[in-house]
């Protein structure tokens, strides 16, 4: 299935005057207020996230997985999914692939398909944290952190081969996120763990093309409880440094532990110039992978503030690679990615709001109520028809929830897919 510019168009022609309304409205007020509109605009129909491919499937707990039709079982269905959300949105230009569950057979083709959705594949992600078919080593005690080297071997083995792939589809990068840790005390050696997980690292570095660049995420816990090797953005931070300047620390929003200051490691990291990448999602209690958005807008603001503030002062730090990753258990994957993509473009749309320079002055001021006025001012304004204007422009939905279920999205995806068709992956 795949979604018509001019069905789109004669969707929009209903909200159409609605939506100019309010434009106006807002446009008029934020100009008075010095905000450069068409600028924002821009901005927005320029960001683009990447969608793993393994989002587009229900997810499912270690208490059971409940399918959901209609969904994708080869990578094929899963770029066209991908193209039907970047149809409707115009922020979806990219996808994530995790090997091996995603590794195409005719490469020349599935280059083609990724061109027909306007879509570029973005970080390839490893995978050391599952035993593979036939494989010769078992990862159940660890992968580029073991004791043994005959598995240390394996598992950079499978991150160089994820690199090849990668370069065949034109990736320029790879996303490493490591199970490794202990379950007891006293179950590894710490230092250990680390230089060996170092010295993979390092092994794949090596591997890396010129123009590749290496990302390393970090998470507290899980599926280790009481140690997890790369267990926050100082070691990651730190593995990055020893690898070299091609690696980098991905923030995954949810692998913090309860009330980590996650705008200030963004902050620090950007002013290292070390922040390569970012997985978006939304937590209450641990790595939830829930809707971004949903539990907490406000941080996700503060967060993009500081990603705002970044981009256009840390030249030390190259454009971060933007991800979301999610996982539903509930809902359909495609809406739930929808509303994971209007609420980024929202925290971005308001941080984008923030007066800057008029922000700066206060702090010199030491006006801490004026500081937090300029930053609330901007979260309170609903900005949304800032995003359905660039998505307007660009040829999307206005509503792209809205058009997703009129134009009967997943019943189609259910009549050509079949109601039990399976996800490959989680
Ligand atoms: C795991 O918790 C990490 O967030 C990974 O980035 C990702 O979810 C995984 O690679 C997908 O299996
Ligand atoms: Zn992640
Ligand atoms: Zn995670």
């Amino acid at each position: 299935m795949r979604i018509d510019k001019e069905i789109l168009q004669e969707k929009n022609q209903k909200g159409l005057k609605s939506h100019q309304e309010k434009f106006d409205f807002l446009s008029n007020f934020l100009v008075k207020d010095g905000c450069n509109v068409p600028d924002i605009i821009n901005k927005l129909s320029e960001f683009q996230v990447a969608i793993p491919s393994w989002a587009l499937g229900a997810g499912g707990t270690r208490f059971g997985r409940f399918s959901f039709q209609g969904e994708p079982s080869t990578l094929e269905q899963k770029m066209d999914d991908v193209g039907i959300l970047h149809a409707l949105t115009q922020t979806a230009g990219a996808i994530s692939l995790h090997i091996p569950w995603d590794v195409p057979k005719d490469y020349d083709a599935i280059k083609q398909l990724a061109t027909s959705h306007n879509i570029v594949f973005d970080a390839v992600n490893s995978n050391t944290f599952q035993d593979q078919k036939n494989a010769k080593e078992s990862y159940r005690f660890g992968s580029l952190s073991n004791k043994e080297k005959a598995i240390r071997e394996q598992a950079v083995q499978h991150n160089i081969d994820v690199i090849d792939i990668g370069n065949k589809l034109g990736s320029k990068s790879l996303t490493v996120w490591l199970a490794d840790g202990s379950n007891f005390p006293g179950q590894n050696n710490f230092q250990n763990a680390l230089q060996n997980t170092q010295d993979s690292l390092k092994d794949i570095y090596r591997a890396l093309p010129e123009d590749w660049k290496l990302y390393i995420e970090y998470k507290p816990y899980e599926p280790n409880f009481y140690s997890t090797v790369i267990q926050d953005w100082g070691t990651s931070f730190m593995l990055a440094n020893e690898c070299g300047d091609k690696a980098y620390s991905l923030v995954d929003l949810g692998h913090h532990l309860p009330n980590t200051n996650i705008e200030q490691i963004v902050a620090t990291l950007m002013m290292k110039g070390k922040l390569g990448g970012f997985h978006f999602n939304d937590s209450k209690y641990g790595d939830d992978d829930i809707t971004v958005g949903s539990i907490k807008p406000y941080a996700l603001f503060l967060i993009f503030n500081e990603l705002v503030y970044g981009m256009n002062n840390n030249p030390q730090n190259p454009y971060p690679a933007w991800m979301i990753d999610a996982s539903h258990n509930i809902k359909d994957p495609l809406e739930d990615l929808i509303q994971s993509l209007e609420a980024i473009q929202e925290a971005y749309a308001k941080a984008l709001l923030i007066d800057q320079d008029q922000l700066r002055l206060a702090q010199m001021e030491n006006d801490v109520v004026r500081c937090q006025e300029i930053l609330q001012n901007a979260y309170r304004t609903d900005v949304r028809p800032l995003l359905q204007e660039a998505r307007r422009k660009s040829g999307g939905a206005l509503s792209p929830i809205n058009a997703y279920r009129s134009l009967k999205v997943r019943e189609n995806l259910i009549q050509a897919r079949g109601k039990n068709s399976v996800a490959s992956g989680l």
